[in-house]
């Protein structure tokens, strides 16, 4: 397993600049960092070069994690939308091998945040099941994995828990289309976590690690991190963990996670790089045994 973390911990705008903290990520410890996929597209090739040069310097992998706006659903009812998704990813896609990242994470199998405003799963889940399809394709010829992310009932009205996952997973049939569980969305769904993380098995792509309100995972006590690292070991996952904390109020961040108050103690910057750096030796030491 190698372990990453997304850049947002130390931001409150979804937009940073990378090279600090690549040079963050490096310094806590992580092999993967995992960036916002749009960003992609409004860097030149030049850029992406640039930062994919700078990374494999740090030895840094890249995961691109995605959360369309609601023009781009490619499970929209209205077909010019569901085009506009489809070429969305597609690109995206191209950006990302020129990057050199093997991993699209996120619920674009619909937008984010979904506004529940049409709930009507059976058709929906049917549409974006047909135009996944085509955005797996390309994936599959690519070489990189999409890894979809199951999201808690308040996030979206399609994939809630690991079963759902599965059957859309299977329902797309494509090699590249795998899940992605997150212990934040498992704690609200699910009835067994290590016991869902086993049923993903070779369906598992990728992992978001966090505590139940999003904090660092050590600093709760409510997520079993000895029995879902038994069977991550048991079902042989050698993908990416990372983590997604959400700590700080303030800025679009934690607006679109809905952070209201501040869940790290006003720690200072000195002591956030702490938190993480310790955090990675208390995952691992639950992880690797
Ligand atoms: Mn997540």
């Amino acid at each position: 397993m190698k372990y990453g973390t997304l850049y947002a911990y130390w931001t409150h705008e979804w937009a940073c600049d990378y090279y600090e903290i690549a040079d963050k990520c490096k310094k806590a410890g992580f092999d993967v960092m995992e960036i916002g996929a749009s960003h992609t597209l409004d860097m030149s090739d030049a850029e992406i070069e640039k930062l994919r040069d700078y990374c494999k310097e740090l030895g840094l992998e890249i995961s691109c994690n995605l959360g369309p706006p609601k023009s781009k659903d490619i499970s929209s009812k209205d077909p010019a939308v569901r085009e506009a998704g489809i070429k969305f990813l597609i690109d995206i896609l191209h950006k990302m091998d020129k990057l050199g990242s093997k991993v699209l994470i996120g619920a674009y199998y619909n937008s984010w945040p979904s506004d529940f405003v049409d709930v009507d799963k059976e058709v929906r889940w049917k549409l974006s099941v047909e135009s996944m399809k085509r955005v797996a394709a390309v994936a599959d010829e690519l070489g990189i994995d999409l890894c979809l992310e199951v999201l808690n009932r308040f996030e979206t009205p399609l994939i809630n828990d690991c079963d759902e996952g599965i059957k859309y997973c299977r329902e797309v049939g494509h090699k590249s289309c795998k899940l992605l569980l997150d212990t934040f969305h498992m704690n609200i769904e699910e009835d067994d976590l290590p016991e869902a993380f086993r049923k993903a098995g070779s369906l598992l792509g990728h992992v978001h690690v966090g505590e139940c309100n999003r904090k660092l995972p050590g600093m709760g006590h409510n997520i079993p991190w000895d029995g879902i690292g038994e069977a991550l070991r048991d079902i042989g996952y050698d993908g990416y963990v990372v983590m997604e904390p959400f700590m700080k109020p303030g800025g679009a961040v934690a607006a679109d996670i809905k952070v209201y108050r501040d869940l790290s103690g006003n720690a200072d910057e000195e002591t956030m790089d702490k938190y993480i750096a310790d955090s990675l030796v208390f995952l691992k030491s639950k992880f690797e045994a």
